[in-house]
């Protein structure tokens, strides 16, 4: 998608401080880290919403979901940390191409789950 900050930065035109890459996605630091380790899991297909997810996004989404222990573990995270895949601009989505928060580095409290 032409206009979408995280396709430009899969396609390398947006600098990013990248933790993971292969064929399907691509992890990457927050710019606007909410904890003291903040990373984004990106599939490397646009869309935005679980709902408009087709058959094959959903084995990207599947693959992510199967190399973030992996992730989290190279990230140093082996106490836990929190998953969040925002879904809407009611939920706070900002970016409409789907993307999983990695928070951790710290207690997270038990506030918003
Ligand atoms: P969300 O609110 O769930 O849509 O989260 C979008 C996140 O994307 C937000 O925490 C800030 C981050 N973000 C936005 N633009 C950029 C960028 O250009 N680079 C990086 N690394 N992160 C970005």
């Amino acid at each position: 998608m032409a206009d979408c900050i995280f396709c430009k930065i899969i396609a390398g035109e947006i600098p990013s401080a990248k933790v993971y890459e292969d064929d399907d996605m691509l992890a990457f630091r927050d710019i606007n880290p909410q904890a003291k380790v903040h990373v984004l899991v990106v599939p490397k297909s646009h869309f935005a919403t679980l709902a408009e997810m087709n058959d094959a996004q959903a084995e990207l989404v599947k693959k992510c979901m199967k190399k973030i222990p992996q992730i989290a573990s190279s990230l140093g995270l082996s106490d836990g940390y929190r998953l969040i895949v925002n879904q809407g601009e009611a939920a706070g989505q900002t970016v409409h191409h789907l993307h999983i928060h990695i928070l951790g580095g710290q207690n997270m409290g038990e506030k918003m789950l």
